[in-house]
């Protein structure tokens, strides 16, 4: 039976969509003592979810839904757990295969319906990227009676990988014109990443969500360091960096690459070298480094850049980065903090604060989608006190429905913090942007006036209006999920930003 056998293979945690096709699974899963099952009403929420919990146990969950588009409605979740290699399971009931082609209710091709993003085979299955089990059913009552559920141990296959090409990469000791660019660590990886860079001591441009960025202090450096002065050589570490410098690299080949990630995928059109592995045991591979020579006088000083950033923070204190840069502080006595994409994680990038670490960080950058973002924020911190999560505004109305699971999740101390600036704002950063017209510039950026305290009331959230420095001495967290709206101001964010 196929629950038993995605026990076996150490999922103990589903989430149920409801339906009739898939009724026999829900009476088996609702049966069973020692699983964790959640409910769902809408399936691309409930797979987000499903995603966040696979990142938050770092073992596999199963989405369950019926049959008919409910399956379909899964695919932007699988698409960001393959990216993410992530052991993301969509279980779906099916009507039986004489219905195929029929063209009768809730009938379409299920089969292999995410093509390349997920296994069909669960004995072939390697446990780093989704897997979609599509299962014909009759509509019928189920025994569940003497049905033991026990899950077993997850165990994804180990990849092999070869360290040479790192160890050729960091050449003769001397790490003259290296830097390091650290994007998304899974929370396994940091602690080795951490001793790692500390050790080579080289400029590191480091994410938030890597989860070092605060501790690599003396080492970080911003970005901006490198405009016009790219460094030789780039040893990227974790998922693809959010900023700027990255995607430069796409029209530069002459500096040299090799990024050390999960899914073994360049993050570059261009030519560059990748190693395929869980980047702490690449690192642990490395052995010994002998560290000759010393970096520092070809270091390019982020502190310049810094102090010229905290003075600009100063200044515009109610600006969009102003107040990104007063929220980093406060989320710092968090649990927990999920970034958004899109300007969230951009800002928080360069303007958060820099001194203390949080608790656990998580985002989605898999396929950088601002879709199901909220859910999946719930479902990484479903057991979590105190979880902060900040989106952008375009970003929470995509997932509006994802507040359905507060009944199921811990909201004691949770802050959703949405940022709204009226739409999508990174599009104002676009070079291009200044020569488009007003209509053209209105597509893009969605513009919206939306006021989100009928959302808070909604979904039984308190609810808190942010609009400058002052505003955060109110913020006090509770039982219940509190929505704090932040509202830039919207002058002295231009000015910021020098506009
Ligand atoms: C599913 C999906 N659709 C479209 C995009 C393209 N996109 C990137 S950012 C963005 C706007 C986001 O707006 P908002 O959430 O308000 O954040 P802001 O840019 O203001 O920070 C869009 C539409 C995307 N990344 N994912």
């Amino acid at each position: 039976m196929v629950v038993g056998r995605l026990l076996e293979a150490g999922c103990g945690d589903f989430v149920v969509c409801g339906g009739a096709r898939n009724a026999g699974f829900v009476a088996l899963l609702e049966s069973a003592e020692g699983l964790q099952v959640w409910r769902h009403f809408e399936e691309r929420g409930a797979a987000f979810f499903a995603l966040g919990r696979a990142k938050d146990t770092g073992r596999p969950c199963a989405v369950v839904t019926t049959s008919g588009t409910a399956v379909a409605e899964c695919l932007p979740a699988v698409v960001e757990a393959y990216y993410s290699g992530l052991p993301l399971v969509v279980l779906s009931a099916d009507r039986p295969e004489r219905f195929l082609g029929s063209g009768a209710p809730q009938v379409i091709e299920q089969e292999e319906i995410f093509g390349n993003y997920a296994a069909s085979n669960l004995d072939q299955w390697n446990g780093r990227k989704p897997l979609h089990l599509n299962v014909s059913l009759e509509e019928e009552v189920v025994d569940c009676s003497g049905w033991d559920a026990e899950v077993k141990g997850f165990l994804p296959e180990k990849i092999s990988f070869e360290v040479k090409s790192l160890r050729d990469f960091l050449g003769d000791g001397i790490f003259k014109g290296i830097i390091a660019m650290v994007g998304g660590l899974e929370p396994e990886d940091r602690e080795d990443v951490f001793y790692f860079l500390r050790d080579l001591g080289i400029p590191v441009v480091a994410d938030v969500n890597s989860g070092i960025r605060e501790l690599l202090q003396d080492l970080l450096v911003s970005e901006k360091s490198f405009v016009g002065n790219l460094p030789g050589r780039i040893l990227r570490l974790g998922e693809v960096p959010v900023g700027r410098l990255w995607r430069d690299l796409e029209s530069d080949s002459s500096t040299e690459v090799l990024s050390i990630c999960r899914n073994g995928l360049p993050g570059l059109a261009r030519e560059s070298k990748v190693i395929h592995g869980n980047v702490g045991r690449v690192i642990r591979g490395l052995g010994e480094v002998d560290f000759i020579g010393d970096v520092r006088d070809d270091f390019p000083s982020g502190r310049p850049i810094f102090s010229n950033i905290d003075e600009r923070l100063e200044s515009f204190p109610d600006s969009e980065p102003g107040l990104v840069n007063l929220l980093s502080v406060y989320a710092t006595t968090g649990e927990s903090l999920f970034i958004g994409n899109s300007l969230p994680i951009r800002e928080w990038n360069e303007y958060g604060q820099r001194e203390t670490p949080y608790a656990r960080v998580f985002a989605n950058r898999g396929a950088n989608g601002i879709d199901g973002q909220l859910s999946s924020w719930l479902g990484a911190t479903a057991e979590t006190p105190d979880s902060w999560g900040v989106f952008g505004d375009l970003t929470t109305l995509y997932d509006l429905a994802a507040p359905a699971m507060f009944s199921q999740v811990e909201c004691q101390g949770r802050v959703i913090v949405v940022i709204n600036n009226g739409g999508g704002q990174i599009f104002e950063h676009l070079p291009r942007f200044s020569q488009l017209t007003k209509n053209q510039k209105e597509v893009i950026v969605q513009p919206q006036d939306f006021d989100l305290k009928g959302w808070a009331i909604m979904w039984d959230m308190d609810y808190l209006k942010i609009e400058n420095r002052e505003g955060f001495d109110a913020l006090e967290a509770g039982e219940k999920a509190l929505l704090v709206e932040l509202i830039p101001n919207y002058s002295e964010t231009a000015q910021f930003y020098g506009v």
